[in-house]
C-alpha cells in the first residue's frame, strides 16, 4: 500500500487544537507534521505534537481490558472486552435493581480528548435515564463567569489578529509555554513595532520576551487594573464617547475610584512599584490598537473573578474594545453552538425521578461523598486523571472506598487507573474519527481515522456503543443509546446548515481538504454591545477576600503550580523524546525562603501542609517573589495532594482555586531528628 496522508487534529486541552497531517505507511503512523491549511498552527506542531509517533506506539500503552483484584493491589489480569462489558453491565443492572434508578451510577470526565465525539461518555450515561452527572469546569469557569458578567456573553478576539496590535498586555498567561503557536503572532506584531507587557508573579518564558515585565503579588490584579483606571480618570484620559454609549455603571465606577482608592494602597497590595504602574498607564492610554489578554492563570484564585472584571473595565475605558484589531482575549466556548447531540442525548424518562443528579466537577469528590439515597456506587472515569490533577485527594480516597465499581478508560496506566477495578484501553486520536472546534482560535477541523487501533484499544464512542448493546442484551430497554450510528453519522449531525454556513462549508467533505475558519469580525465589542463595569460592591467583595487571604497563616508560602512546556498536565511524562527517565520533583523557592530555612540548591526538601507532604529538590530562583514556592504538576508523587482550596466565595460555580494553596517547607528528614 502506498504512503497515505491523513488529516488529524490534536485533541489535547491546549490553545492550539492543531491541524495535523499524518503520514501512514502500510497502516503504520510514520510521521506527523502540522497541517499547512490550518490558519492558526500553519504547518507547525509543538514538540509534544511531533512526538506523536512515539506516543501512539509507546510500549506502556494499555493494550487490553484488565481487572484488578483487589483494587489498588497491582494484581491485574487481562480480560476480554466481552467479559469487561458483562461485569460492568451486571453491576449497573444490579445497582439499578437495588436502588430503583440509575442515580448510583456516575462519571467524571474531563479534558484528555476534547473532540465532540468524546461526549460519547455523557451520551452513554444519558441513555440510562436519570444518573449522577457533573457540571462546571475546574479550569475556566471563574473566568467564564467574569467575562459573562462584563459582556453578557463570552467572546474572545481572533488570535491571528494579535499580529496587528500595537500593544499586547498579557495578564496571567504564559503563552511561550502554554500556547506556543500564538508566539508567532506576537513576534510578528513586535517586528512591526508593537510593545509587549507581561504581568505575572513569575518571571516566565513569556516575560523574558516582554518590553515591560510587571511582577505582581498573586491575586492582586484587581488593584493594579483599578489603580491604572484611577490615574486615567484623574487625568481625563479615557474614551468618553465609548463610555457614554457602551459602558454601564460608569458613574459608580468613577466615583468609587476617585474617592475610595489610593495609589499607595495599590502599591502596597500589588507589590508593583509606582514607576511600573505609571509606565503601564501611559502605554494603555497612548497606544492603539491595544489588546488585553486575560490568562487562565488569573482565575485560579478566589480573586480571579473581580480581577478579570476590573481588567475588562480598564481595557474598555481606553476605547480599545471597539476598534479594529483592538480587543480582549480569554478563551471562547463556541463548541456550545453546535448541537452536541451526544452530550444532549435524551434518555428514557423515569417514572418518579425527573432529572439526573448534578455535582460540580470542581468539587467532585466531596460533593459525590455527600450524595445519599442512593449514594454513588459506580464511577466511570474517562479523559481524566483525578489522582494527579484534581484537588481534595483525601476526599477522593474516601470516595474510592465507597465505590463498588470503578472503571477507568485511558491510554495509559495513570495514577487514577491504578486505583480502579477495571481499565479499558482507549484509542488514540489517530485510531478514531472526530470533529474539533478550538477554544482559542476559530478553526473547525476533522479528525480522520489514520491507523487501526493499537492492540485492542477502542474509542470512547465504540465503548459506549458496545456497552449499551450488552446492557440491552442483559436487561432489555436499559439504555436508549443509538448504538448503530457510525462516527460519521454523529459528525454529520453536528454540521447543521447553520453551522456549515458559519464555517463556510457545504459538507463534512470540505474538511477533508483542510480546516475552515468561522466568519468573525475583528472588532471585539460591536457598537450595539455593552460592558458592565466592575461595581463598587464587587470591589468591596474582592477586597474582603484579599484581606482574609493576606492574613498571617500557619502556612506562610503560596504554592504556584502552573503548566509545563513538555507536558499537558499529567500527559507525555513517559515519552523519552520529551522527558528523560525518572525525574525528581524540582521545587523552586525564593532567595528569601532559602535563607530563612538554610536551604541550598539541590538539597532534598519536604513541602507540606495539613493535607499532605511531598519531597523534592530545591532550586533557588532569585527572581521569585519572596513567599512563593513553585512546583510542577503530576509526576510520581503529585503536588495536588497538597491542594484543597474550598470555594469560600459563594455558592455559585467556580474553577478550582489551585493557586490559593499554602504550604510550609523544611529540609528532608528534619521533622524526624
Ligand atoms: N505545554 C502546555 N500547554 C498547555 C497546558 C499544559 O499542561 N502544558 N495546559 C493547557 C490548559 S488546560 C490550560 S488551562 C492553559 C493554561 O495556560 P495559561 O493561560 O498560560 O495559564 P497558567 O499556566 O495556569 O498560568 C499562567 C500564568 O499565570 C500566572 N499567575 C498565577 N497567579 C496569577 C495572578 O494572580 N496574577 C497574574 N497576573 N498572574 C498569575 C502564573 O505564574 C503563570 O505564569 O494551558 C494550556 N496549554
Ligand atoms: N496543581 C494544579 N493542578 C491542576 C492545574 C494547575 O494549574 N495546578 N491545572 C488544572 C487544569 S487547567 C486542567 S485543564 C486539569 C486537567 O485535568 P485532566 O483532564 O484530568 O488532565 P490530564 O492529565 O490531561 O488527564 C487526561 C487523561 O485523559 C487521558 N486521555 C487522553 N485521550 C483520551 C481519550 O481519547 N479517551 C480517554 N478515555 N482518555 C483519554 C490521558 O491519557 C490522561 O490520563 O488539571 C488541573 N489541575
Ligand atoms: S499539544 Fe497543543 S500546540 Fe502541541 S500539537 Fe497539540 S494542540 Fe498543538
Ligand atoms: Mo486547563
Amino acid at each position: 500500500m502506498k504512503l497515505q496522508i491523513i488529516r488529524n487534529t490534536c485533541p489535547r486541552n491546549c490553545y492550539g487544537t492543531c491541524g495535523i497531517l499524518s503520514y501512514v505507511d502500510n497502516g503504520k503512523l510514520i510521521k506527523v507534521t502540522g497541517d499547512p491549511n490550518h490558519g492558526f498552527n500553519q504547518g507547525r506542531l509543538c514538540a509534544k505534537g511531533y512526538a506523536y509517533t512515539q506516543y501512539v506506539y509507546h510500549p506502556d500503552r494499555l493494550k487490553f481490558p484488565m481487572i484488578q483484584k483487589p483494587r489498588g493491589s497491582g494484581n491485574w489480569t487481562r480480560i476480554s472486552w466481552d467479559e469487561a462489558y458483562t461485569i460492568i453491565a451486571n453491576k449497573m443492572i444490579e445497582l439499578n435493581q437495588r436502588y430503583g434508578s440509575n442515580l448510583a451510577l456516575g462519571y467524571n470526565k474531563f479534558s484528555g480528548n476534547l473532540g465532540i465525539l468524546h461526549y460519547a461518555t455523557e451520551g452513554m450515561f444519558n441513555s440510562f435515564g436519570p444518573h449522577t452527572k457533573t457540571f462546571g469546569n475546574p479550569c475556566a469557569q471563574t473566568g467564564r463567569l467574569a467575562i459573562k458578567n462584563s459582556f453578557g456573553d463570552n467572546y474572545s478576539s481572533v488570535p491571528e489578529n494579535m499580529a496587528n496590535a500595537s500593544l499586547i498586555v498579557i495578564w496571567g498567561s504564559n503563552p511561550a509555554v502554554t500556547n506556543v503557536h500564538q508566539m508567532k503572532f506576537i513576534y510578528e506584531a513586535r517586528r512591526k513595532g508593537a510593545k509587549l507587557v507581561v504581568i505575572d508573579p513569575i518571571y516566565t518564558e513569556t516575560a523574558k520576551k516582554a518590553d515591560l515585565y510587571i511582577q505582581i503579588k498573586p491575586g492582586t490584579d484587581m488593584w493594579l487594573a483599578l489603580g491604572i483606571a484611577k490615574i486615567l480618570i484623574e487625568s481625563g484620559k479615557y474614551e468618553e464617547g465609548f463610555i457614554e454609549k457602551q459602558a454601564l455603571g460608569w458613574d459608580a465606577f468613577k466615583t468609587f475610584l476617585e474617592k475610595n482608592l489610593t495609589i499607595t494602597e495599590v502599591i502596597e497590595k500589588t507589590g508593583v512599584p509606582l514607576k511600573a504602574i505609571e509606565e503601564l498607564t501611559s502605554l494603555y492610554y497612548s497606544i492603539k490598537p491595544t489588546v488585553t489578554w486575560i490568562g487562565l492563570g488569573l482565575q485560579r484564585s478566589h480573586f480571579g473573578k473581580s480581577g478579570i472584571e476590573a481588567i475588562n473595565s480598564l481595557a474598555a475605558m481606553t476605547g480599545n474594545l471597539s476598534i479594529p484589531n483592538g480587543g480582549l482575549y480569554f478563551v471562547h466556548f463556541d463548541v456550545e453552538q453546535f448541537p452536541l447531540t451526544l452530550l444532549n442525548h435524551r434518555g428514557p424518562d423515569h417514572p418518579a425521578i425527573p432529572y439526573s443528579r448534578e455535582i460540580d466537577i470542581s468539587d467532585f469528590s466531596e460533593s459525590a461523598l455527600s450524595l445519599q439515597n442512593p449514594p454513588l456506587k459506580l464511577l466511570w472515569i474517562a479523559s481524566r486523571n483525578i489522582v494527579s490533577q484534581d484537588q481534595n485527594l483525601k476526599a477522593w480516597e474516601e470516595l474510592n472506598k465507597q465505590m463498588e465499581l470503578i472503571v477507568t478508560v485511558d491510554l495509559f496506566m495513570t495514577k487514577t487507573a491504578e486505583q480502579s477495578d477495571i481499565v479499558l484501553p482507549a484509542a488514540s486520536h489517530f485510531e478514531e474519527e472526530d470533529l474539533h472546534v478550538g477554544y482559542w482560535h476559530y478553526w473547525l477541523s476533522i479528525n480522520q481515522k489514520a491507523i487501526p487501533p493499537f492492540y485492542e484499544a477502542k474509542s470512547d464512542l465504540t465503548i459506549a456503543r458496545e456497552l449499551t448493546t450488552k446492557l440491552n442484551e442483559l436487561s432489555p430497554g436499559f439504555s436508549n443509546f443509538p448504538a448503530d450510528k457510525e462516527p460519521i453519522d454523529w459528525i454529520k449531525e453536528e454540521l447543521t446548515p447553520e453551522m456549515m454556513e458559519l464555517y463556510n462549508i457545504e459538507s463534512y467533505k470540505d474538511l477533508l481538504e483542510g480546516p475552515h475558519q468561522k466568519k468573525k469580525s475583528n472588532i471585539f465589542l460591536e457598537q450595539e454591545e455593552q460592558i458592565r463595569l466592575l461595581s463598587p460592591e464587587k470591589i468591596a467583595e474582592g477586597e474582603q477576600f484579599h484581606d482574609a487571604f493576606a492574613k498571617e497563616n500557619e502556612f506562610p508560602y503560596q504554592l504556584l503550580t502552573p503548566q509545563k512546556l513538555l507536558k499537558i498536565h499529567s500527559q507525555y511524562e513517559m515519552n523519552p523524546w520529551l522527558h528523560s527517565g525518572d525525574q525528581e520533583m524540582m521545587i523552586e523557592i525564593s532567595d528569601d525562603i532559602a535563607r530563612s530555612h538554610n536551604l541550598q540548591d539541590k538539597m532534598k526538601v519536604e513541602v507540606f501542609n495539613e493535607h499532605g507532604m511531598i519531597t523534592g529538590r530545591v532550586r533557588i530562583n532569585k527572581l521569585l517573589p519572596k513567599n512563593i514556592v513553585l512546583a510542577p504538576q503530576a509526576g510520581h508523587d503529585p503536588i495536588n495532594q497538597l491542594i484543597y482550596v474550598k470555594n469560600e466565595n459563594d455558592q455559585s460555580e467556580s474553577s478550582v482555586f489551585f493557586y490559593d494553596s499554602r504550604v510550609k517547607i523544611r529540609k528532608w528528614g528534619e521533622a524526624h531528628v
